[in-house]
């Protein structure tokens, strides 16, 4: 299982060791949880229930990793008796947890799929699994149309209703991976495969390569010699996360992993359930690595765009390559530059080929210059240990210097966030001290703002008092509660956070959470117009759960000349990382760096922040 722990690696590409450590606890903490919910499902006793789910809670807040940790150490760490160190080193040593496994051999693989439905609790599973003899979400769905349930104790007509609406989000959320655990993937399988002396080139294509939020399988591409196809396909059958073999050809193999990658979108599981992330790997001669790599990427419409083209100027364009129409001659196939220059246009980043007008504007050469990662230079959204992050504003400030940023803002959560250890007015007052006082310990090295992440109550009111908001540096507004309010209410609710003078950055405006929860739904076309009159931005939060502004939101309100941030939302090693995928959904967007606050320079962003005062 060693590729697990690469995994780890992947989703933290430049953080080291620390990032790694965090994985382990991160897969262990999902697995207890997991086995806790498994085991409420069989009606176990309590205890052994409480104490599953404690050792996972404190694994997913613990900053040390349990990999390294001696087993004194371990054993020692409040929360996690004798029987979860010795589950935890079992674990650390084989990457696996025999009795998990058995655990989900006692219940049907499509009722641990129960419990990724959004608001079916355990107890609500166990019910519908022993008493109602339901053993998948099929079953689930004919009992709900019957009018079934409405026998059980317990479940009345709006619970059924929020059932129904739920199952029907689950069930296409289901299919589809998110970035982070697809991307991950897809870099495990390359790195394994680069290496074969066969291979002369490997990239991934499809939805991935265009930066999508979800996808639906991941679609790698390989250059080599005919004679060489055969070794390479056995390689990739044989590589260690591949449970099932779906095709194996000449030119084409499509193989199943088994670990879910968050397929059946879990944020609590996601390790031991799940049905697993299909690759398909093609080997195409040198020759056509251009054309196949832009066919494979897609998207079919862009795609079907270009063949019009083609078409219209006398030319075929398939995987192959760019062809007269009479001669078959081949005009461009080597690189993905030729076959665009040959048909007239400007090279088309991956993140736009979606049918959305860019081939219009590579026509006329119009196309944006896109924002970079490293076009970003400050970090606005973050947490410490003083709310519910892992490291110290110390830690955190350094860790963004080491990427380069010139200024990094602290912003914990709000008394309201009771459950993340929100800060109380008292608490804030001494922690804006405690991070005026890095600031002045690391002067020269990077600037560090004080914040707060204010959560936005359900009447649109702010957490704290005026009077205190007026003292920080960045104030980011989010909504955390009341996620499934109607949208005219929720757009009155956003407005009147935006009219408060202290509000700097409106964080993940829906809420919503890839896969899991739809979020909120205001009137974002209002909320642009506020957003831009007030001069303060709006956040594409980086995290691969959120990503939200979404891309189509986010293409929408820079053209109501809304100002966007781009922000991690940082709560831990790692968390940085995150960063490219809030980038890859601007790209798609459209959106440059002059778009961005985050690429800001330092003085520039110092007085777009006293701005929107
Ligand atoms: P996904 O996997 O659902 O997230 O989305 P994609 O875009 O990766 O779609 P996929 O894996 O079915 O196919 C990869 C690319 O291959 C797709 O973006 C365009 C190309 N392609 C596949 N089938 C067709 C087709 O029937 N016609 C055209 N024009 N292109 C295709
Ligand atoms: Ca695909
Ligand atoms: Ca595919
Ligand atoms: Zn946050």
């Amino acid at each position: 299982m060693l590729w697990l722990l690469w995994l780890g690696f992947a989703l933290g590409i430049s953080g080291g060791k620390l990032v790694a450590m965090s994985q382990t606890n991160t897969r262990l903490s999902r697995i207890f949880q997991q086995m806790a919910d498994v085991l409420e499902v069989l009606g176990a006793n309590r205890f052994k229930v409480i104490a599953f789910q404690k050792a996972a809670r404190v694994l997913g807040e613990l900053a040390e990793d349990v990999a390294v940790m001696d087993s004194k150490t371990l054993r020692a760490v409040d929360g996690i008796g004798k029987g979860m160190a010795d589950r935890i080193e079992a674990f650390v040593q084989t990457g696996e947890l025999a009795e998990a496994a058995e655990l989900m051999g006692k219940v049907p693989s499509g009722v641990v799929m129960m419990l990724d439905v959004p608001g079916l609790g355990p107890k609500t599973v166990s019910v519908l699994w022993r008493e109602a003899g339901l053993n998948d979400l099929d079953d689930l769905a004919k009992a709900l149309d019957t009018g079934e349930l409405e026998k059980l104790a317990g479940f009345g007509k709006k619970k059924i209703e929020n059932i129904k609406k739920n199952l029907v989000f689950a069930k296409e959320a289901g299919k589809r991976a998110r970035i982070g655990e697809a991307m991950a993937m897809a870099l495990w399988f390359i790195d394994q495969l680069k290496g074969l002396k066969q291979v002369k080139r490997i990239e991934y294509a499809g939805s991935l390569r265009r930066g999508k939020e979800t996808i639906g399988d991941l679609d790698l591409l390989v250059a080599a010699d005919a004679d060489d196809v055969g070794g390479i396909m056995d390689a990739f059958v044989g590589l260690e996360p591949v449970v099932d073999v779906i095709a194996k050809g000449k030119t084409k193999s499509s193989v199943r992993t088994g670990e879910s990658s968050g397929a059946a979108g879990s944020s609590k599981g996601g390790g031991i359930s799940g049905g697993g992330i299909q690759v398909d790997l093609r080997v195409v001669p040198i020759e056509s690595y251009g054309a196949a790599l832009m066919y494979f990427t897609g998207s079919k419409e862009h795609n079907v765009r270009l063949r019009e083209r083609a078409i219209s100027m006398g030319m075929k364009l398939n995987e192959w390559g760019l062809t007269k129409q009479d001669s078959d001659e081949v005009v461009a196939s080597g690189s993905e530059e030729e076959v665009f220059e040959a048909l007239g246009l400007a090279w088309v980043p991956p993140e736009l080929r979606e049918d959305r007008g860019e081939v219009a504007l590579a026509d006329k050469d119009d196309l944006p210059l896109l924002i970079e990662l490293s076009d970003i230079k400050a970090e606005l959204h973050t947490h410490t240990t003083a709310s519910d992050g892992m490291w110290t504003i110390e830690q955190l400030a350094l860790a963004a210097a080491e990427r380069g940023f010139h200024t990094v803002a602290i912003t914990d959560h709000s008394k309201g966030q009771v459950q993340a250890n929100g800060l109380s007015d008292e608490r804030l007052e001494k922690h804006i001290v405690a991070v005026r006082r890095v600031a002045e310990k690391l002067r020269g090295k990077i600037t560090v703002l004080a914040g707060s992440e204010v959560d936005i109550l359900t009447d649109g009111r702010l957490d704290y008092p005026d009077s205190l908001l007026k003292e920080l540096d960045v104030v980011v507004a989010s909504p955390h509660a009341a996620l499934t309010q109607e949208p005219a209410k929720c757009t009155a609710r956003f407005l009147k956070a935006i009219e408060n003078p202290y509000v700097t950055i409106m964080g993940h405006p829906t809420g919503r959470l890839v896969g899991r929860r739809e979020g909120l739904s205001p009137d974002m076309g209002a909320l642009f117009k506020a957003a831009a009159e007030r001069g303060i931005a709006m956040e594409i939060n980086a995290n691969h759960w959120r990503l939200d502004l979404r891309d189509t939101h986010a293409r929408a309100a820079i053209a109501a000349g809304v100002k966007l941030a781009i922000n991690t939302d940082a709560h831990g090693p790692g968390d940085l990382d995150q960063l490219q995928f809030g980038v890859l959904t601007a790209r798609r967007a459209g959106v440059t760096k002059s778009d961005v606050v985050n690429c800001m320079t330092k003085a520039g962003l110092a007085k777009w922040l006293k701005s929107t005062r």
